[in-house]
């Protein structure tokens, strides 16, 4: 189901089992480090998980610190993967984070989309969606603007554990039907719980497809 075979799931193990590194963080985009191989950016609303898919693709807790507390993230994390770089992952702060003060809120939102907007090595943003909630408004706005600018997504479902299987099925397919509207948008969607380990295989896969 997740268009993976075996043998693309076994080369993105091997490629996540090796170096992964935190680089460096970026509070603004004049400190980006140079752009010298592809991206996979993490994006999303606050707390949905998206430091700790980062881990658990890296099956290393405490590589991008998560918390419980939304506004965790609050700068472009930078990882490299691979011994020689092969590629990076980025972490991103969360948006539609209600407590943070306006004009931090503004602030993130200018690093955030235009970081999207302006990267040439971006090769694609994993958009991630809660799977108790779907798409909510805060994230078709995102939506919204990477297909506007034409930048590639793929929308992941984070914390699965936390839904039944009949819940899950149907969210994936409301989900699943929006994407497919999208004109910037990957038509296939993984779940995954980072927490359970689920979709992570397929995830890996998808990152080392993204980066081409
Ligand atoms: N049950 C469950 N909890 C999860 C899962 N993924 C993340 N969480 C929890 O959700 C909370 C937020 O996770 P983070 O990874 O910090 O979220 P984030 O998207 O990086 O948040 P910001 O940095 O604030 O934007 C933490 O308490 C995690 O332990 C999951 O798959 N299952
Ligand atoms: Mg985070």
């Amino acid at each position: 189901m997740s268009g993976f075979d075996d043998d693309q799931i076994e080369a993105a193990r091997k490629i996540f089992a090796g170096p992964v590194a935190f680089l460096k963080s970026a509070p603004k985009l004049e400190h980006l480090p140079s752009p010298v191989v592809p991206e996979v950016a993490f994006a999303g609303r606050s707390n949905v998980g998206k430091s700790s898919l980062l881990n658990a693709l890296a099956n290393r807790n405490g590589l991008a610190r998560t918390s419980n507390t939304p506004g965790r993230t609050q700068e472009l994390n930078f990882f490299d993967v691979g011994d020689p770089l092969k590629f990076r992952l980025v972490d991103m702060p969360g948006y539609g984070f209600a407590k943070a003060p306006k004009d931090m809120l503004r602030q993130w939102r200018y690093l955030v989309n235009d970081f999207l907007r302006g990267r040439d090595v971006l090769k694609r943003a994993l958009v991630l969606i809660d799977s108790r909630h779907g798409i909510k408004d805060v994230d078709n706005e995102i939506l919204d603007m990477l297909d506007t600018a034409a930048v590639s997504y793929r929308i992941v479902l984070t914390k699965t554990d936390k839904i039944k299987a009949t819940e899950l099925a149907e969210v994936l397919e409301q989900t699943q039907a929006q994407a497919r509207k999208r004109p910037a948008a990957h038509p296939d969607i993984i779940s995954t719980s980072s927490e359970k380990g689920m979709g992570i295989p397929e995830l890996r896969a998808a990152v080392l497809e993204a980066i081409g």
